[in-house]
């Protein structure tokens, strides 16, 4: 089975990005083939700093090798060191209807925080079902948010195949439904480009900073505290298992809690969480050099895949008029 991924470079990697698709990746790599690439093409829809863009690319390469990424075993590369990702976008483009893509969530939500409505931010669907189709991948784990892009890639497949024969494995979106959607700070969607996001590779003063200023209610200390949309339980529960979870539901409802002393907590719990990852994470830093050379030879081992479906889609719509 192929399980593939991307994320976008566009900021520091978060709570939200780790537990909904990068743990799950990493876990993936044990049963399955792993395609897992850093989408800086997708990205330039919203980050339009060059410099930026280069140095969160990088970091993000760095993050995933940190966090258990093997390039060895896996397939991991960077988007746009394969542009044959272009060519299926727009080969794709033409059985996709401008209906489908003006249902996408993502691109009303984006538009209505003030993004830019460009044509970049509206195909984005269509190079994300490129970036799906042109390695055969059968599942695609993400966070509620991209579930919709996932069944955009699912018709624009069909609708494929349907008009120029079996050409693509049509894929599948794999959610967690206990992480579907993290919160920030806020209690909204946690996100890269919100500001509300508590990144897992934050130094420590910063760290301890976001997680005490996660929004609370004004309950008074000795009534019982609610877990319904309270970020602060939900994202105290990604450290948990079901027996801890249950257990810090009841001391949510022990009238007394302080939530000041359940932030600390908190805090303690991720800086020690993430330390075995930060140090491998230094290591990297340290040799930049060896995590461009993991990149490029990524991108080779991944060329040859996509090369075969690639081919398969330009035989299939004529382009190769000597056939
Ligand atoms: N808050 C979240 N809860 C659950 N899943 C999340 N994901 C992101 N935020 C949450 C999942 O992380 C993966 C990578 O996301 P992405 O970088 O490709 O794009 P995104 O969904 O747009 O993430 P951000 O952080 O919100 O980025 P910006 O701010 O740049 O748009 C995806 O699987 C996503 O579902």
């Amino acid at each position: 089975m192929r399980v593939l991924s991307g994320i976008q470079p566009s900021g520091n990697l978060h709570l939200g990005n780790y537990f909904a698709m990068i743990k799950r990746m990493i876990d993936y790599q044990e049963s399955s083939e792993l395609f897992c690439f850093i989408a800086n093409y997708h990205a330039l829809t919203s980050v339009n700093d060059p410099g930026l863009l280069r140095q969160k690319t990088l970091d993000a390469a760095m993050d995933f090798l940190a966090l258990g990424l093997d390039p060895k075993k896996s397939y991991f590369w960077v988007q746009s060191d394969l542009s044959e990702v272009h060519e299926l976008s727009w080969l794709l483009s033409n059985v996709t209807s401008m209906g489908l893509l003006e249902r996408s969530h993502a691109y009303k939500d984006k538009t209505a925080k003030g993004i830019v409505a460009t044509h970049g931010l509206f195909a984005y669907p269509v190079l994300m079902a490129a970036d799906i189709l042109l390695y055969g991948s059968n599942k695609v784990p993400v966070g509620k948010d991209q579930k919709q892009h996932v069944e955009i890639a699912r018709d624009i497949a069909t609708r494929f195949n349907y008009t120029f024969g079996e050409t693509f494995v049509i894929p599948e979106a794999d959610i967690e439904i206990d992480i579907a959607t993290i919160p920030g700070i806020d209690g909204q969607k946690m996100s890269k480009s919100y500001g509300n996001a508590i990144e897992i590779f934050s130094e420590e003063k910063a760290l301890r900073q976001r997680v005490m200023s996660i929004k609370t209610d004004s309950t008074p200390v000795d009534e019982p505290k609610p877990i319904k949309d309270n970020p602060l339980f939900e994202i105290y529960s990604l450290f948990l298992d079901e027996t801890g979870r249950e257990t810090l539901k009841e001391r949510f409802e022990t009238p007394g809690l302080r939530y000041g002393d359940i932030k600390k907590e908190l805090f303690g719990i991720i800086w020690e969480y993430f330390a075995p990852y930060r140090e491998k994470r230094a290591e990297y830093v340290r040799n930049e050099a060896d995590v461009v050379d993991i990149l490029r030879m990524g991108a080779n081992k991944t060329r040859e895949v996509a090369q075969e479906y690639l081919t398969k889609a330009r035989n299939n719509v004529g382009l190769n008029y000597t056939n």
